[in-house]
Formats: C-alpha cells, sequence, structure tokens
C-alpha cells in the first residue's frame, strides 16, 4: 500500500490555506492510503514560542485534525516531539547535507529577515523535516506549494545518502500539490500567501474564525476593476483567488465558475464565496468545540507515538549500521 505523510506546524490557529494544501488533501488519501500525519512541534520552535500557548496549539491542532475529518482509525497521528528518533536522523542528515544548500530556502531568506538574531535551527529546519519523511519510506507529501522547495531538499538529501554508501535505503518521495490551490493568497493581497502568521488578520481566514467575521473576511476581499469572473492568477489573481477557494468549498471546477458566474457582478460572486465557505466551516467548528475538551487527544498520541517510535527506532538502527556508528 502506498504511504503519505504531512506535518503542519502548531505555531498559530489553523487557516483555509493550510486545511486546503494540506488536510484536505489527507482526508481524501486516508481512504485508499498508509496515512501519517503529526504535528510539527519540533519545527514550531525554530522561531520563539511562549511555552504556554505552544502547547495550547498542539493540543487545539490535534483537535482540529480530528474535526476536520481525519479519521484516527485510518490515520498515524502523532507529535513529532514525542519521537525521538526524528531529531537522531536528522542529526545523521546534518552530516551529510552541504552547508550552503540551506541558506537558499526561500522561506529561510523571508523568516531569517523577519526574525533578528534568528537560531540556527531556522537554517536546519529543512533537514529535520527531511528526516520526518525519510524515516517512513513514504511515497507522497500532500503540502502546499511554498513547502515544495523542501521536499526537493529531502529528496536530495535521500539520493545524495543512497549514492555516497551505495544503499537503496531511503525512498525517494513525491511532493504532492493541488494544481489550483496549491498557494491559497491572502485576501487583502492576493500576491502573497494566505499565511497563520499574517500580519494583517484581515486576509487571512482561520477555521476557528468567528463565521460572522469570515463572511466580512471575504466581502473585503481585494479584487479588481474589471467585473468579470475569470480564472487569470496572473492578472486577475484577488478573482482568482476566490474562485479557487469556491472551487474547494463547493468542489466546482473553475471552468462550471465561470460559466456560473458569466455576467455576474463580484458582490454577488463574493456573497456566494462567503455562504459555501461558512457553510463548509460551520460544522468544522461544532466537532472541534466537542473534541477539545475530550480525553481522546491523549489517547489518540499515545497510540501514535508507540507505533512511530518503533518504525523510526528499526530505520535508525539501520541508518547507524550503514554509516559505521556501531562496533
Ligand atoms: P506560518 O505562517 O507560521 O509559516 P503556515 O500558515 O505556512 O505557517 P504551516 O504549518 O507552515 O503553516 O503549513 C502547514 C501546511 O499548510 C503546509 O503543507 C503548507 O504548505 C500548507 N499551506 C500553508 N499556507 C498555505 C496556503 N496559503 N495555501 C495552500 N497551502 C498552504
Ligand atoms: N515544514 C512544514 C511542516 C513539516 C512537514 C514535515 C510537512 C515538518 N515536517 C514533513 C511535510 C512533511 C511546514 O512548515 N508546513
Amino acid at each position: 500500500m502506498k504511504k503519505v505523510l504531512t506535518g503542519l506546524q502548531p505555531t498559530g490557529s489553523l487557516t483555509l490555506g493550510n486545511y486546503i494544501g494540506a488536510i484536505k488533501q489527507m482526508i481524501k488519501y486516508q481512504e485508499e492510503y498508509e496515512t501519517y500525519i503529526f504535528i510539527a512541534d519540533m519545527h514550531a520552535i525554530t522561531i520563539p514560542q511562549d511555552p504556554e500557548k505552544l502547547s495550547n496549539n498542539i493540543r487545539d491542532l490535534i483537535a482540529i485534525y480530528l474535526a476536520c475529518g481525519i479519521d484516527p482509525n485510518k490515520n498515524i497521528i502523532f507529535l513529532q516531539s514525542d519521537n525521538v528518533y526524528h531529531s537522531n536522523v536528522s542529526w545523521v542528515l546534518e552530516c551529510n547535507t552541504p552547508y550552503g544548500v540551506l541558506g537558499r530556502m526561500t522561506q529561510f531568506k523571508d523568516k531569517s529577515q523577519k526574525h533578528q538574531n534568528f537560531m540556527a535551527g531556522l537554517l536546519t529546519y529543512p533537514i529535520l523535516m527531511a528526516a520526518d519523511i525519510l524515516i517512513y519510506d513514504v511515497d507522497g507529501i500532500p503540502v502546499g506549494k511554498d513547502q515544495k522547495q523542501h521536499v526537493e531538499l529531502a529528496r536530495d538529501i535521500a539520493e545524495n545518502f543512497n549514492k555516497r554508501y551505495k544503499v537503496d535505503f531511503f525512498k525517494i518521495p513525491e511532493p504532492i500539490i493541488p494544481e489550483e490551490t496549491g498557494k491559497i493568497g491572502d485576501l487583502i493581497d492576493p500576491s502573497k500567501k494566505m499565511s497563520k502568521s499574517a500580519d494583517n488578520p484581515k486576509g487571512t481566514i482561520y477555521l476557528l474564525d468567528d463565521l460572522e467575521v469570515i463572511r466580512k473576511k471575504i466581502m473585503g476581499a481585494t479584487t479588481d476593476s474589471e467585473m468579470l469572473i475569470k480564472y487569470d492568477i496572473e492578472n486577475k489573481p484577488g478573482i482568482s483567488n476566490l474562485m479557487a477557494i469556491y472551487h474547494e468549498v463547493t468542489n466546482m471546477s473553475i471552468k462550471e465558475i465561470e460559466e456560473k458566474y458569466k455576467g455576474a457582478n463580484y458582490g454577488t460572486f463574493k456573497k456566494d464565496v462567503a455562504d459555501a465557505v461558512v457553510n463548509y466551516i460551520a460544522p468544522i467548528q461544532e466537532r472541534y468545540k466537542q473534541i477539545i475538551n475530550s480525553n481522546q487527544i491523549e489517547e489518540i498520541l499515545a497510540k501514535g507515538k508507540e507505533i512511530t517510535t518503533e518504525i523510526a527506532k528499526k530505520k535508525y538502527e539501520e541508518l547507524k549500521n550503514i554509516i559505521g556508528l556501531h562496533i
């Protein structure tokens, strides 16, 4: 059976972009593949985090996974920091990754500018991500477009390692990125990705936003003056972004949306997008409220820790043998 894996950082409340880029894909794959979904809490601490907030965000994120429809009976759900082998494998990979490639990562360039006196972990972040992936011999990594470069680096690290040690040890994974929705744009500045840590919250739809707030954010989204509902990401990024969102929450194709709204004005379209998004998110919020205070979360993480530790320990022991870390 094919295997897929993804991780999300507990750096704040989840956005519609995160949902579409990663979670929605996993919900599809859980039906036919072996699926691993984890909380990348060790990645979160590459930038400063308040310990109490971080801990609450971790719990929250598990509850959101479940509320969105990630089924604990069909997925292996775990906390990255619960599995000590991720950092062990990561160290070995650090010693097999040229220093120079790390500074060229787009995310590093962005985040190192944003955070003064950043720590070394921000630079080595993609190596830990490679470890997360390569431990499990997975085929695919469902992510948003912003993570493509990191998955490609994981592939390079795996290929170079296999070559250097003349082994077929690490499986080479493929990024899986939704075509039109791999980068949901910010509602105010659609050239930027919708982000958890955006400076202006009006551009970001958080899954736990008040429903009326979501409606207002969509009605206030930046469009253009052409009054034409057509998918053209270059010249009409705002409208194209709303179309991509509408496509995801209604399952209508982009073509069908263009047909339906021929001649319609932006106000009518935005109202329909707002209704569709609100109807989509409302049941997720209802389920979230039931789950957040239940003790399911502890049980799920304990099971995930046990299963993934066993897999990762075996991979790490084999890795040590290959590189000579044994007597
Ligand atoms: P931050 O803003 O703190 O960097 P983020 O919103 O990018 O956070 P992550 O936890 O880094 O969130 O990403 C989780 C997943 O969501 C990743 O697979 C990422 O590619 C995807 N993702 C994030 N933003 C978007 C977006 N706007 N459109 C599509 N996918 C996205
Ligand atoms: N870097 C990713 C989170 C992440 C991840 C992974 C995603 C950490 N390890 C392994 C896929 C596979 C992010 O910031 N979204």
